[in-house]
């Protein structure tokens, strides 16, 4: 049908558009998601409400939040024995930590305060105050890297904690919120969210999620949900793996991030209800007039109108001759 074709060429270069348009995140690629190899599982505190988790030198270094249950504690990676731990004080709220040279620095949640331990002693030797909330910490070999429970990350100087500059972490649909645990690697940071059994990659150069690790099955017989819930990635270099758990939960798990799921593709059922919301009209248009087209009926009717405009025109009265209008001007 040669009159169709160009109506649904139409119809289809006014969809493409209106959904490009509607949702420019849609122009950002899906990120890769994958599942965890579970490599081994070791005992965890199950009174360790984990705040931060990090190796260095093979030794397994935790925080523990809470008012009046926060600590910072070397344990044995192995069997998860605390080796050696330091109280804080009960208006301390701990939150995550990182090593930095011989020290280790940890965050407090609404305290404004970042402690400095010498790592040998556990003493504390210095602090840092910031301004917000305190959530998770790793240090890259430059910055501090640190997140406060929104979907922003604060690059600092290791030095004095000055402010270096802040990166928004965004996926194919929008900003993600809720950032966690963290845990620096090469070119990304690898993050918890709070409340998801999800951890992100983000490329620390765009903040975009580059990787989702599915991580449900660990949290299955751990987590409610809410308070229990997966926080905690520690990189073990020599193993190229990570150490994962959450809080209070009985067990870690050592994994590696493999098998890779491949993205899936976007249908029309997962399209935001919002931008078919946007585009109805256009959709209702562009539907109607491919059925029209299709069915002749728009043919059909054009030649009808035409037809009645033709005989409307042979049904006016002719115009009066020159001897009529002579007689009408005296
Ligand atoms: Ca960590």
């Amino acid at each position: 049908m040669p009159r169709s074709g160009p109506a649904r060429a139409a119809f289809f270069a006014v969809l493409l558009t209106a959904l490009v348009c509607s949702h420019p995140a849609a122009a950002q690629e899906q990120s890769e998601t994958v599942d965890l190899i579970l490599i081994s599982s070791h005992q965890h505190d199950s009174q360790a409400f984990t705040q931060g988790l990090e190796m260095h030198d093979g030794s397994l270094y935790e925080s523990t939040g809470l008012y009046g249950n926060s600590s910072l504690r070397e344990v044995d990676p192995t069997t998860g024995e605390v080796v050696r731990q330091v109280d804080l004080d009960e208006s301390i709220f701990a939150e995550g930590i990182t090593v930095v040279g011989e020290t280790i620095v940890m965050l407090t949640w609404k305290e404004g305060l970042a402690l400095v331990f010498d790592i040998e002693s556990l003493d504390v030797v210095s602090n840092h105050t910031y301004s917000g909330e305190g959530w998770g910490l790793c240090y890259d070999g430059t910055h501090l890297v640190m997140s406060n429970g929104t979907s922003e990350l604060a690059f600092r100087d290791p030095d004095d904690f000055s402010l270096v500059s802040t990166l928004q972490v965004t996926d194919q649909l929008g900003e993600v919120g809720l950032l966690n645990e963290l845990e620096c690697v090469g070119d990304r940071v690898y993050a918890n969210v709070w409340g998801s059994d999800s951890i992100i990659a983000i490329d620390k150069a765009t903040g975009e999620v580059s990787l989702t690790i599915d991580a449900s099955i660990l949290a299955e017989n751990e987590s409610d949900g809410y308070n229990d819930v997966m926080n905690g990635i520690a990189y073990v270099p020599e193993q190229n793996a990570f150490l994962i758990t959450g809080k209070n939960w009985t067990s870690m798990h050592l994994v590696a991030f493999g098998a890779t799921q491949a993205p899936q593709q976007e249908s029309l059922e997962s399209i935001p209800l919002s931008i078919l919301k946007s585009i109805w009209p256009v959709l209702l248009i562009a539907v109607m007039v491919v059925f029209l087209s299709s069915m002749r009926l728009l043919s059909a009717i054009m030649q009808f109108l035409m037809m009645l405009l033709f005989k409307r025109q042979a049904e006016q009265p002719p115009l009066p001759s020159e001897g009529q209008q002579g007689a009408g001007d005296g």
